[in-house]
């Protein structure tokens, strides 16, 4: 068969790419044709994202794929989206944008968990959705801005999670898709839909929001001035799973059922996928999460926090090196033994994240980190040490054997940190591929455009982009 091309727009926290993907048929092969940073905005007193400026870089890549495709005389056969998830964005009922999205590092939700929950029992919580409590979750945001008056939540027609609300810029259909939506905290994962009465506790019903889609589900076309202005025509947006963790899991090329994987980019998403959601008293008091798969698959994982120290720290440290590579290479220059639990919640967005390694040390009696090497050692130890402790939580809880682990995205490249890390858990490390979330993405237009059939031709697909590097243990 012959081959055919996809577009991909992948999101992450800290930058965002648009890829153009090629199958042909056995095999997915990808090329960046834009990247881009885009960072949080301040904006009185809140940290928000720039939903207008992404739109635009996502123009700005269209147009690009629009001028190769042509110049190799091909089209595209579709558009998929993903992002981070949690983050939501308000249009009003003529679809244009109401206010600018939070920003899920905002303090504005520190404590509402627990202020959420004293009209309604973590238990009870838990019970409904199987997600695990972080201040972030959309549940809490939404609960968070909807206490006061007269912002964009309140004066809006429409909530959208992020990678809904570009698919809606680009084609004016309005939906809410399935992965993204299981990661709110909002969604029950036994019925598949929104929670009546979690909705009713913030005041708001399921018409505010986009009508429920599963990945594959073709939103639309791009709008007649987007097509204009790209150069692309007539080109359908694919919901895929927008939720880039969700999409990276598609893309772990497993050859059997008996992994676990770790998405090692800002975050560090370390779990298994599992046929039905595992809601019991353990996975609550060890906070797992059980979020929405492809065809009805639970990833049921935990969030550690991840490259996000790391990333912020090497802004922070004079004389280090410009290059990961080199950076990376300096753990063995230092024999530092202290270690930060990369969970503790100083670390979440702090104004100096060296600053608080050093009160964090100090604060539990260890020797402070003074050289680059330092850092770098002493945030991939306790990187990996995480790892284990959540990996042996995860072995109590699992109903399957884990025998190895896939390590995906960006964090897969830095051999120090997936050596440590198969030393630590004492099993085998598979690293790659990095792209992991952009081939989730292409895999599910892939099967939108009848290319490839269900879960395990997909994974046979991935396998066949990829190439892997396994890690044993020392
Ligand atoms: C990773 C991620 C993660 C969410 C967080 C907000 O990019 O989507 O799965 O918990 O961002």
């Amino acid at each position: 068969e012959s081959a055919t091309y996809y577009i991909a727009v992948d999101l992450g926290a800290t930058s965002g790419r648009l890829i153009l993907a090629l199958f042909d048929g056995e095999k997915i092969s990808t090329e960046e044709l834009h990247r881009f940073k885009h960072p949080m905005l301040p904006i009185a007193d809140h940290l928000f994202w720039n939903l207008p400026g992404l739109y635009h870089e996502i123009l700005t890549g269209l147009k690009t794929a629009a001028e190769k495709l042509n110049s190799l005389g091909a089209k595209a056969r579709s558009i998929g989206i993903d992002t981070w998830g949690c983050d939501v964005a308000y249009f009003h009922a003529d679809g244009t944008l109401a206010g600018l999205p939070y920003c899920y590092r905002d303090p504005h939700t520190t404590g509402a968990v627990d202020k959420f929950c004293e009209d309604m029992s973590k238990e009870t919580v838990y019970g409904k959705t199987g997600i695990q409590f972080m201040d972030f979750n959309t549940l809490f945001q939404l609960y968070t801005i909807g206490k006061d008056q007269g912002n964009a939540l309140h004066n809006s027609d429409k909530i959208l999670f992020i990678p809904d609300a570009l698919a809606y810029m680009l084609t004016g259909e309005a939906v809410t898709e399935y992965t993204v939506a299981s990661t709110s905290q909002i969604l029950n994962p036994t019925t598949g839909r929104l929670d009546d009465e979690l909705l009713a506790r913030i005041g708001l019903s399921e018409d505010r929001f986009g009508k429920l889609v599963n990945p594959g589900h073709r939103i639309g076309s791009l709008t007649p001035a987007v097509q204009q202005l790209t150069g692309l025509g007539e080109v359908p947006v694919i919901a895929v799973a927008g939720h880039d963790t969700a999409s990276a899991v598609i893309g772990v090329p497993a050859k059997d059922a008996n992994f676990a994987y770790l998405s090692c980019g800002t975050w560090s998403l370390l779990g298994i996928e599992t046929p039905k959601p595992i809601i019991n008293e353990k996975g609550f008091a060890y906070n797992f999460t059980n979020e929405g798969g492809l065809d009805g698959t639970i990833r049921y994982l935990k969030n550690i926090c991840g490259m996000w120290i790391f990333e912020r720290a090497r802004t922070e440290l004079k004389d280090a090196p410009a290059s990961v590579a080199d950076l990376c290479a300096l753990y063995t220059e230092s024999d530092i033994d202290s270690t930060i639990n990369p969970d503790d919640p100083s670390f979440a967005n702090p104004a100096s994240m060296t600053q608080a390694i050093c009160d964090y040390c100090e604060r539990t009696g260890q020797k402070v980190p003074v050289t680059v090497a330092d850092y770098v050692r002493l945030i991939f130890r306790s990187l990996a040490l995480r790892y284990k402790e959540v990996l042996g939580w995860l072995r109590e809880l699992s109903p399957k054997e884990i025998n190895t682990l896939h390590v995906i995205g960006g964090g897969s490249l830095n051999a120090h940190l997936m050596q440590l890390t198969a030393n630590e858990l004492q099993m085998p490390v598979v690293a790659g591929p990095t792209e992991s979330t952009a081939l989730g993405n292409v895999l599910v237009q892939l099967r939108a455009d009848a290319r490839v059939s269900d879960l395990s031709e997909m994974r046979k697909v991935a396998i066949n982009s990829t190439e892997t590097k396994t890690y044993l243990p020392q």
